[in-house]
């Protein structure tokens, strides 16, 4: 059975444009209750850490120094079927490809800077969570 939390990060463009209301917005009126939340900033090695899983990718340096650029907003969310009706909300990784509607298709500025993280499985949801929230500053 799919487990009904995912993580999300309101990424640097996001945060710095003043679209994080708005993007919560969204989240909570498509169904998501947010368990966990917090505004906070990364440095280039908690992103690389977060990131590992890309290492051997092209753009992850360059992603490593944009996701600690500025502030984000960490959330756990929580619904029926989260990762996969999450996924869906924020559309494709490049915004250029993500269906009207989606998170990123209205505020993503492109293919790096896209606005919001949602994990991509069930195990990734619980290790991003874990990753910036302790037991005591999340909802039980
Ligand atoms: P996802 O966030 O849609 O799951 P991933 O492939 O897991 O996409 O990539 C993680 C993040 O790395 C993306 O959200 C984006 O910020 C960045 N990224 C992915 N592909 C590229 C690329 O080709 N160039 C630059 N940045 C990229």
């Amino acid at each position: 059975m799919a487990s009904n939390r995912t993580f999300t990060m309101i990424k640097p463009d996001a945060f710095g444009a003043g679209n994080s209301g708005a993007i919560l917005k969204m989240i909570e009126e498509a169904g998501f209750k947010i368990v966990a939340i917090k505004a906070t900033q990364l440095t280039a090695e908690l992103a690389g850490k977060f990131y590992a899983v890309h290492k051997e990718r092209p753009f992850y340096n360059d992603l490593c120094n944009y996701m600690s650029s500025g502030p984000i907003i960490a959330a756990i969310l929580e619904k029926d079927n989260a990762v996969e009706d999450f996924r869906k909300l924020i559309g494709a990784t490049n915004p250029a490809d993500a269906a009207e509607g989606t998170i990123r298709k209205l505020f993503a500025k492109s293919i790096e800077a896209n606005a919001v993280h949602g994990s991509d499985s069930d195990e990734n949801a619980e290790i991003e969570g874990n990753f910036y929230f302790s037991q005591f500053e999340r909802v039980l």
